[in-house]
């Protein structure tokens, strides 16, 4: 068989698979979520010599264009991290930072402070909760 036909005919199985998946066997959760068009605009603050996120919870909407303007009420550095959103950025002393995402899945995550701050870094946490 010419190795062209071979190619061709293996093309045709990788795209038939993947449509296959697709449609069949792909669990709900896994693939992106429609984006909604909402902007949803949080105003959140880490707060100063108390190692802590206000507020310590956010609600949001999946699909949602979420824009969090974080001021660091600190002298010294601190880091927002979402594992799951590919999110960690600095968070300079005294200033506001925007971190702009699309809450591309459901679910409830934590987020952290990324940048090692002091005695209370480790309990610098919060949690993201995106309904669907
Ligand atoms: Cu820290």
């Amino acid at each position: 068989m010419n190795k062209f036909v071979k190619l061709l005919l293996f093309a045709i199985f990788l795209i038939a698979s993947g449509v296959v998946y697709q449609n069949y066997y792909r669990p709900p959760g896994v693939g992106p979520v429609k984006a909604s068009g909402n902007v949803v605009e949080i105003e959140m603050r880490a707060k100063e010599n108390k190692w802590k996120w206000e507020p310590e919870e956010i609600r949001i909407k999946a699909g949602d264009l979420v824009r969090l303007h974080i001021f660091n009420e600190d002298n010294y550095d601190h880091g927002f991290a979402v594992e799951a959103f590919g999110i960690n950025k600095r968070l300079f002393p005294r200033r506001e930072t925007l971190i702009e995402f699309i809450a591309s899945r459901a679910g409830s995550f934590s987020f952290y402070c990324s940048v090692p701050c002091g005695q209370g870094h480790y309990e610098q946490i919060g949690t993201l909760f995106v309904e669907e």
